[in-house]
This record gives structure tokens, sequence and C-alpha cells, in this order.
């Protein structure tokens, strides 16, 4: 049974610099109202909370050159990238509360330096229902929250893709999407090209979400770090209305939590974004709250639940 982390740092990332509406600014607050710190510690682990990052504001400009607020993304990121490293130095978990999926540029930057240093694969599980792959010749809307994928494989601006010092952060093969339901037509070929690992929605539903999650999780050994960049829009607005571009046709509750609970179970989950939560748009904070109880089962509430059950029956 793999040793699962004890230690976790909260890190605010308070902007909605990279988005296509505003609001995910309020996310890290509502993930704190809801509960994230409590939760976490009634696992038993230890939780810092460093409070929240500062960049520039969001100066809500059309699209230069392909890309919306570039300058402003490059500068949170940089402020991300800084503190998923220090945290990553300490030996803890790093949770980037977002903001909008822009931010996984920094964070993700900062877990792949990492890991080169430390001689460690890195998997990233990238849970949305956006593929997040668009570059400036091919984005319908010049957000960078559509890009961060393009961006850390290497296509996309020089100050965003040589954020953490050398060369791209990810090649495709590291990556794993899961529960993608909207693909721009440019994008979706870009996709097919560089032969990203996709587990759409049609996938989950012929498939089930137990075997998309046994293949997604196929080959991590104990070298591995995993990393879960998890946009709240993932689930099925039914249950998550709460962010700026909901897709219908997610995943219901339960195949959320199973999902989670899979990943919890490998023991290998070591960095987490939570990113695209839009207070603006919730309805009484209960994305934040849904969303606080899938990371409760991300870091093995119901794997607890379940030795219980075994040493009942056992
Ligand atoms: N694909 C669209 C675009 O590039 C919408 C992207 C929306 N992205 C997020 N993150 N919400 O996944 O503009
Ligand atoms: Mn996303
Ligand atoms: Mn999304
Ligand atoms: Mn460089």
């Amino acid at each position: 049974m793999p040793t699962p982390p004890t230690a976790v740092s909260l890190i605010g990332a308070p902007t909605d610099i990279g988005a296509g509406s505003r609001g995910a600014s309020m996310g890290p607050e509502a993930l704190r109202v809801a509960g994230l710190a409590e939760a976490l510690r009634a696992l038993g682990l230890d939780v810092a909370d460093r409070g929240n990052l500062h960049g520039p504001p969001n100066p809500w400009q059309p699209a230069h050159g392909g890309y919306r607020h570039l300058d402003e993304v490059v500068a949170w990121n940089r402020a991300v990238h800084a503190a998923v490293q220090a945290e990553l130095a300490l030996g803890r978990l790093p949770i980037l509360l977002g903001g909008d999926h822009s931010l996984a540029i920094g964070s993700i930057g900062a877990v792949a330096r990492h890991c080169r240093q430390q001689g460690r694969r890195l998997r990233v599980l990238w849970l949305d229902a956006h593929a997040d792959f668009n570059t400036s010749a091919i984005t319908p809307s010049g957000n960078l929250h559509g890009m961060p994928v393009a961006v850390l494989c290497g296509f996309g601006p020089p100050p965003l893709v040589h954020l953490g010092g050398d060369g791209p952060a990810l090649q495709p093969a590291q990556v794993r999407q899961i529960g993608i339901r909207s693909v721009d037509a440019g994008e979706k070929r870009f996709v097919h090209a560089q032969r990203l690992e996709v587990y759409d929605m049609r996938y989950i539903d012929e498939m089930g979400m137990r075997a998309t999650m046994e293949q997604a999780l196929a080959g991590l050994d104990e070298h591995t770090h995993l990393h879960v960049s998890f946009d709240v829009d993932f689930l099925d607005p039914e249950i998550a209305p709460g962010v700026g571009t909901t897709v219908p046709g997610g995943p219901t509750y339960r195949e959320a939590q199973l999902c989670m609970e899979m990943i919890a179970d490998t023991g290998r989950l070591a960095s987490l974004d939570i990113v695209e939560l839009n207070p603006a748009l919730d309805e009484r904070n209960r994305t934040a709250r849904v969303a606080v109880e899938l990371v409760e089962s991300l870091f093995g509430k119901s794997t607890l639940m379940r030795e219980h059950q075994a040493r009942r029956r056992g």
C-alpha cells in the first residue's frame, strides 16, 4: 500500500485573467468558505493555508496577436510558479486554488521542473470538459484558459512556454484528458496531430468510469509524480453550475467520485489544481461544496471507509 501525502499547502490565485467571463477570481475564498482546509484536516492531513498570491487586475481587453491579457497572464503565472515550487521544495503537496485554468501553466511548469530535478516521472490527469489545447492561430476567443495544455507542451508564446526556464514542461504523452466534450474545430485537429490521450464523454459512456480510469492510470510506478488538474467544469452542470463555461453531458456525482477514489487508491497524487470555480455564477456555494467533497475523495476519504468496512466484515 503506497503512503499517501501527509502535508498539503493551499495557494490562492484570485484571478480570472485568462477566462472569458469574470468571477473565477472569487474561487479561492469560496473553496475556503466551503470548508476545504477543515475537510482535509479531518482526514488527518497537515494543512497550511498560504493565503492568496497577488497579481495585476483584469483590464478586460480584446485579444492582441491572438491572446487576451498575455502580459497579465505571464505575471500571475510567475507568481504561481514560484509559490508551487516553494511548497514542493518543502516536501509539501501544493493545492492551487484558482482562478482560471491558465494558472496551470505556472503550477504544472513548477511541478515538471521539480520532477526533472528529482528524476521522477510525471503524469498529468486533466479533468475538464475542454481540451485546453488551443494556440493563437486556432483559438476562437484568445482566452488563455483555453490554451494551457498546448503551452505546457511547447506550443504558445515564449514567455509562457519558457516560464520554468528551459524548454517545454511536458510531452503530450505525459497527459491524460478525462471528461472532454467541448473541443473547437482547429483544436480537434491539433489534439489528433499531437496524439493527446483523450478519454472523452463518449468513451466514458461506453466503457464506464472504472475502465476509463484504469486506462488513464495504467503504467504508474513508485517514481511517478501524479498531478491532477481539476477544472470544475469537468462535472455535469446539474451538480456544478458555478463555472463560466458549462457544457452539458458531464460526469455525474458518483462517476466523478469514482474517478477521484481511483486516483486516491494509486497513492501517487503529489500536486493538484482546483480551477474555474466561478462563485458569481454559483447557487449558494453549492458547486464549491461539491468540489470539496470530491477533493476529500481524492485524498482518500472513501478509501478509509472501505478499509473500515473490510475490517468489520473481516
Ligand atoms: N475552447 C474555448 C476557447 O478556447 C473555450 C475554453 C474554455 N476553457 C475553460 N477551461 N473553461 O477548460 O476559448
Ligand atoms: Mn480547463
Ligand atoms: Mn473547462
Ligand atoms: Mn527558454
